[in-house]
């Protein structure tokens, strides 16, 4: 019995000591397997008594369902260690922040663009866009700009290789010349009309968009921003113009307290011609004059490089720089902050 005993024992030593599921069955060979333990036990017992085979036979039975007992205890228990360690393997942690998902938006010139687009398209106007890289012609000859004129030199200008008409070769500096495309255009579709003395609707078009000058520093980038606005008819005054932009102002800045100046100035697209400043009446710019766009009445050249009458069409043009617009709106100092592509000063404009 003792020795029964110590098989139970030892089996259940050497399965506690199994450290997997192969060692495990290894062990169980040892004791219950052909040549195992118990099963010499009971070959043995070929020699004994029947009385004696009963009893024997019994206590070796006992001993065999406590040894599988212990090893079906230990299977268990392999297994139940080998699920943790897969659960804990496997965990999620519920309690981190989800990855978010970062928010773009636009650039804050293209708010700005979108704000001017949205206001004189309320007020009628189409928007025009077309080639950055432009003929000398529609650049500055349409624009009754002199041969000779300072803005037409290398030192100013971008140019390109090639240099006519069908092979452009500069990048424009206005959008003006868009204007002029877009003017031409108007003017053939309604050709027929105008000569029967019939008339054509009037041209009222905004030009945004990229344009390029050799400047770089604080206040000027190579590549800037500007929009011009054109509206030509047959009772176009000079304050239409007052109007036009003093109403596009008040809703740009979206305050009734300001106030505009028309400052005598020189382009040789318009005659006369006049700077545009405001006046802050409230707020942080209260009270200085701030250069906010370049105007005239369309020179009578340019009327007729559009195809049309001077003594007949008259119209106002204006040009603004939506760069500036969008500096004096959000207090920007620096126009380079813009094009530098800071994350971290773009991010502030969503
Ligand atoms: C400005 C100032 C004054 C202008 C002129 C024209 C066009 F196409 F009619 F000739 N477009 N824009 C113009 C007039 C632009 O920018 C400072």
């Amino acid at each position: 019995m003792n020795e029964l005993i110590a098989i139970v024992d030892s089996a259940k030593a050497a399965f506690a000591h199994a450290p997997t599921p192969a060692d495990l069955e290894n062990a169980k060979a040892l004791f219950l397997g052909k040549a195992g333990r118990i099963t010499e036990l009971m070959k043995g017992m070929a020699a004994l008594s029947v009385d004696e085979k009963k009893s024997r036979g019994a206590a070796i039975n006992l001993a065999k369902q406590a040894i599988e007992a212990a090893l079906h205890e230990r299977r268990q228990a392999l297994a139940d260690a080998e699920m943790q360690a897969q659960l804990h393997a496997e965990a999620i942690d519920v309690s981190l922040p989800g990855r978010l998902r970062g928010q773009g938006g636009l650039h804050p010139v293209s708010l700005t663009m979108e704000r001017i687009e949205a206001i004189f398209g309320s007020m009628g106007f189409d928007v025009a866009q077309g080639p950055e890289i432009e003929s000398d012609w529609f650049n500055f000859t349409a624009l009754n700009t002199p041969e000779d004129h300072p803005a037409r030199s290398m030192h100013d200008t971008f140019y390109v290789e090639g240099g006519s008409e069908s092979a452009p070769n500069l990048l424009r500096t206005h959008t003006s010349p868009m204007q002029i495309r877009y003017a031409v255009q108007h003017v053939k579709k309604h050709r027929s009309a105008i000569d029967a003395g019939l008339g054509m609707p009037e041209i009222r078009v905004i030009a945004p968009g990229r344009t390029y000058r050799v400047d770089s520093d604080a206040t000027h980038s190579p590549m800037f921003h500007q929009c011009e606005g054109l509206w030509v008819g047959e009772n176009v005054s000079f304050k239409d113009l007052k109007f036009v932009f003093t109403d596009f102002c008040r809703s740009y800045f979206e305050s009734d307290d300001l106030v505009l100046r028309f400052r005598p100035s020189f382009f040789p697209f318009t005659e006369p011609s006049a700077e545009i400043d405001i006046q802050f009446q409230s707020g942080p710019l209260a009270g200085r004059w701030l250069e906010v766009a370049g105007s005239g009445e369309v020179h009578p050249n340019v009327i007729r490089n559009m195809g049309l009458d001077p003594e007949r069409y008259i119209g106002f043009a204006f040009g603004m720089g939506p760069d500036r617009l969008t500096m004096l709106r959000y207090g920007v100092n620096d126009l380079r902050l813009f094009f530098d592509g800071d994350i971290r000063f773009l991010s502030q404009f969503r």
